[in-house]
């Protein structure tokens, strides 16, 4: 009887260690799966969205507004700026009602109006979603004019 126990130990202890040789081995023979490639520069930094308006600006001098006319596409904005040392007042066309830009609001006639007039180096950002031609001109001194033509 001890000798059929010592036979089923025997027994037991070699698929033990069978079962640990193999599961020693199974590495080997699988394949080695290539370490990833080092990954380069986490991500393209995004460039700086530029904002519509950048270079849409118009200059108002004593001779006028420069350019005289200018081009833009509809959403983008315009910044008028006072190089004069006089005030000036941009505003849609046509004086006195500024009301051919067709977007109400503003003081007088519609949206495109500064509705007062800029000092020196003082500034009015306008946004023109409207396509058109559109003829503006300073209300202190309207014989002066100028055109925005968003396209
Ligand atoms: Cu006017």
């Amino acid at each position: 009887m001890k000798q059929h126990l010592i036979v089923m130990l025997a027994l037991l202890l070699a698929v033990f260690v069978s079962g640990c040789t193999q599961k020693e081995n199974a590495p080997q023979g699988t394949p080695v799966s290539p370490s990833s490639p080092p990954q380069a520069a986490q991500t393209q930094p995004a460039a700086p969205e530029q904002p519509k308006s950048a270079g849409n600006s118009v200059d108002m001098t004593a001779s006028g507004f420069s350019p005289g006319t200018l081009t833009i596409s509809a959403g983008e904005a315009v910044t008028f700026v006072n190089r004069d040392s006089k005030a000036h007042w941009p505003a849609s066309a046509v004086h006195p009602a500024h009301a051919a830009y067709p977007e109400p609001g503003g003081c007088i006639g519609s949206r495109f109006d500064a509705c007062r007039g800029l000092a020196q180096d003082e500034t009015f950002q306008f946004t023109f979603t409207h396509k058109g031609s559109w003829k503006y001109h300073d209300h202190l001194n309207p014989g002066v004019t100028g055109t925005i033509v968003v396209s």
